[in-house]
């Protein structure tokens, strides 16, 4: 991600916080050990933290049956999937929404669903949690800043809820409109991006199976920093493509604007598909660091097309210049 700073231009947030994860978390842990007068048991219990710790409701689920939903790599320890965030309604670095996100408020809580769809609806978050089985799906999301994580997402194919409304033929695009409450959000306050924070799909990805809306990860409710009460996962798209706290969901004809493509149109393109073979402007996106695993200095890893998901959504692509649809 970028940020857009008074005068300066653009400054990539990696450049600024340099610190990596690692030293993060030794930072974290040192502090904590500080505030505990030097207690060597307090390392010990901020490591330990668990979703069950945090008050999060425990969720029933199924595993999921959606071809390539359940990655068997190593998962990401809760502790870091939960704060090292992106979530700039929050604030701008990794650590910032873990300590400010209890402001929001997600009950009650609504989904709109409108727009070119016979049957528009608003849902309350009870009426979505109960619309399908909640399934386990374990996904890779990879950043765009280069780094990406292995997370128990629970949930169910977005495609369950659009059948709901029934999509009219006119209808290509799917819109998602976040929550933008500056009275909770602290993060409003900067210009970084036009709020809401918005994203968008294209109708027919939009209804590919792995494309999901999540209401849980770890068995239990997401914490408000990773976007409770719902958002989205689209494991083979940027991580950014994935909104959190979603307030509305709008089928269209045309496409959508979306916040960073707004924000730095050359830099985040609609698709965002991941592409290692497709640098970011002014950087590579051929590796990635997995959070959790040592750090900066860890072994990277090859990043892969679509993000490890081309059996499952190459076809999408078909004949698309993935160059110029970035
Ligand atoms: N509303 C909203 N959604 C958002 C963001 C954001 O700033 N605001 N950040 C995005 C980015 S850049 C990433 S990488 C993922 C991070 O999800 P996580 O914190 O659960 O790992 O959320 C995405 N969804
Ligand atoms: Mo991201």
């Amino acid at each position: 991600m970028l940020i857009r700073t008074n005068n300066t231009g653009f400054i990539h947030p990696d450049h600024r916080d340099i610190t990596p994860e690692s030293l993060y978390m030794n930072r974290r842990a040192l502090l904590q050990l500080a505030a505990a007068g030097g207690a060597s048991l307090a390392v010990g219990s901020a490591w330990s933290q668990t979703p069950g710790e945090l008050d999060l409701a425990a969720m029933q689920t199924v595993r999921s049956a959606v071809p390539g939903a359940i990655s068997t790599e190593k998962q990401t320890p809760f502790q870091d999937a939960s704060s090292y965030n992106n979530y700039y309604e929050f604030g701008l670095d990794k650590g910032d929404p873990v300590k400010n996100a209890h402001t929001l408020q997600t009950q009650p809580w609504t989904v709109r669903v409108e727009g070119l769809v016979n049957k528009p609806q608003t849902f309350d978050i009870d009426q979505l949690l109960k619309l399908s089985a909640q399934e386990e799906r374990i996904y890779r999301l990879r950043c765009v800043e280069g780094w990406s994580m292995v997370i128990p997402w629970i949930g169910y194919s977005l495609s369950k809820l659009l059948d709901k409304v029934e999509p009219q033929g006119s209808a290509k695009y799917v819109e998602f409109v976040t929550l933008a409450d500056p009275k909770t959000m602290p993060g409003l306050r900067s210009g970084v991006l036009d709020w809401p924070y918005t994203e968008g799909l294209r109708l027919d990805e939009a209804m590919n199976p792995l494309a999901m809306l999540a209401f849980g990860m770890y068995g239990h409710a997401l914490p408000k920093q990773n976007g409770a009460p719902v958002r989205l996962v689209v494991p083979w798209k940027y991580g950014f493509k994935s909104a959190k706290s979603i307030t509305t969901i709008r089928l269209v004809e045309q496409q959508p604007g979306t916040a960073w493509n707004k924000a730095a149109r050359n830099e985040y393109g609609f698709y965002s598909n991941v592409n290692p073979d497709v640098p970011h402007p002014r950087w590579s996106q051929a590796t990635e660091r997995r959070i959790g695993e040592g750090g900066l200095f860890a072994r990277r890893n090859k990043t892969l097309l679509f993000n490890g998901y081309e059996e499952q959504v190459g076809q999408l692509y078909a004949g698309m210049d993935l160059r110029k649809n970035y």
